[in-house]
């Protein structure tokens, strides 16, 4: 088949920009490696900053988010047994919300497809040709082994950190900026209430520990832990546990057990890839750079990539003229580095162990980490820097 651009991936970049094109007639299709069960199921993000949420907003496609997303403006630290509360919203006047990730996924899916969209499910991508040319191809298999070739003006690499189109681009050609914390979460998930609705992070001795709200009745927690350490390691008991010794604070904390239905261990990393285009091709989110989930920014970075992508893309599909493209990666790099020093910042905030693993050092980092939750409390200006990184204004 034939089309203006194929885009490969259905996950926030992938179908963001594919409903953004669709909206002006712009000529796409979508193929995505997974079956549409397996990507409207997959529970990642849950934050989504203030400018994501108004962008959705404009192009109508927040009717979900709008119905059962919750807006959050104070989130909280915990730190030797006290508590720090930052409402963030009110320095910015502006709020989060929190609306999780195959969810959002699900609603732009279904506005894609209701209105003639068209996505190749259980289609992966297996070859990218022709980006020197004047038409890409694209090849991709299915299930059946039937194979579809996808040709193309441009195409958009939307397929995640592990996806085909970064490494169809030859390594001469770009630079990989990249950091590993030496820092593992257990993510978990787990169907309970959580007992607070604002998001908490907790720096405690044994290691950060994080409760974040998702639904009424499901809850995101993370605790920290060796990188790569064994999921056997983890038992739902020893899981509670540790939740209940991290979180504690003075007062009222009651933890809620219940079922835990996902956990996996994550490696505290970050990589961004420069410039993200070659020839025809644009790679956006995940694709293009991935960044700790500290900050709960990746989500949202896609998005932005997306936006800026499809601004350019239907500049050119109506005037002929590259220059939005060109400017692709000058546009969305800031905003992904000023991104990349935040999660960093914060890193530095909820970990004692983000430079060093000694002991000593440990003990040094955590006074200055007391210090910035005060002044996180206590100053204005300091807080105020803090909220419009966090909630996410447009930089
Ligand atoms: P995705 O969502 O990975 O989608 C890529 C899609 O491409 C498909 N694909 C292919 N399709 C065809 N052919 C191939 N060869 C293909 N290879 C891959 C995949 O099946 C998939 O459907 O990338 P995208 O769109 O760039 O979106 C990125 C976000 O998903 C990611 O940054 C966030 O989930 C990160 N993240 C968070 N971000 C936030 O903004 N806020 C959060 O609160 C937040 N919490 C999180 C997170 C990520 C987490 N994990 C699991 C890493 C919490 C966790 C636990």
């Amino acid at each position: 088949i034939s089309t203006q651009a194929a885009i490969v991936g259905a996950g926030p970049a992938g179908l963001v920009l594919a409903l953004l094109l669709q909206k002006e007639g712009i000529d796409c299709v979508v193929v995505e490696r997974q079956s549409r069960a397996y990507v409207e199921s997959r529970a990642r993000a849950g934050l989504i900053e203030h400018q994501i949420v108004e962008l959705l907003r404009k192009h109508g496609f927040s009717e979900g988010m709008d119905l059962n997303g919750v807006p959050h403006t104070t989130c909280e630290f915990r730190h030797g047994g006290r508590r720090y509360m930052i409402p963030y919203g009110d320095h910015v006047h502006a709020s989060h919300f929190v609306y999780p990730q195959q969810f959002i996924v699900q609603d732009l899916l279904q506005l894609f497809i209701s209105r003639g969209g068209i996505v190749f499910f259980s289609h992966p991508a297996v070859k990218i040709e022709g980006l020197e040319s004047d038409r890409a191809v694209i090849t991709c298999t299915s299930s059946e082994n039937s194979v579809l070739k996808v040709e193309c003006d441009f195409i958009a690499g939307c397929d995640g950190f592990q996806g085909l189109c970064r490494s169809s681009i030859p390594s001469t050609d770009t630079k990989i900026f990249s950091k590993q914390y030496g820092i593992g979460w257990l993510a978990i998930l787990a169907e309970v209430p959580s007992s607070t609705k604002k998001l908490v992070y907790a720096l405690h001795k044994s290691g950060f520990a994080g409760q974040m709200p998702r639904t009424s009745q499901i809850t995101r927690y993370y605790l920290e832990c060796p990188p790569n350490d064994q999921l056997s390691n983890w038992s739902d008991d020893r899981i509670w546990s540790e939740l209940g010794k991290r979180l504690a604070v003075d007062g009222d904390e009651n933890l809620i057990q219940g079922p835990i239905v996902e956990k996996r261990v994550l490696n505290m990393r970050s990589v961004v890839m420069e410039p993200m285009q070659y020839k025809r091709l644009f790679l956006a989110g995940d694709a293009a750079h991935i960044i700790t989930p500290v900050g709960a920014k990746g989500m949202n970075l896609a998005i932005s990539d997306a936006d800026v992508l499809a601004n350019a893309l239907i500049h050119y599909f109506r005037s002929g003229d590259e220059v939005l493209l060109r400017e692709y990666s000058h546009v969305c790099l800031p905003r992904v580095w000023k991104t990349q020093e935040f999660s960093d910042w914060m890193i530095r905030l909820i970990h004692s162990n983000a430079d060093s693993d000694q002991n000593k050092d440990k003990d040094f980092s955590d006074r200055l980490r007391q210090v910035r939750l005060e002044r996180l409390q206590q100053t204005d200006t300091y807080a105020k820097l803090f909220a419009e990184s966090y909630v996410g204004l447009k930089q």
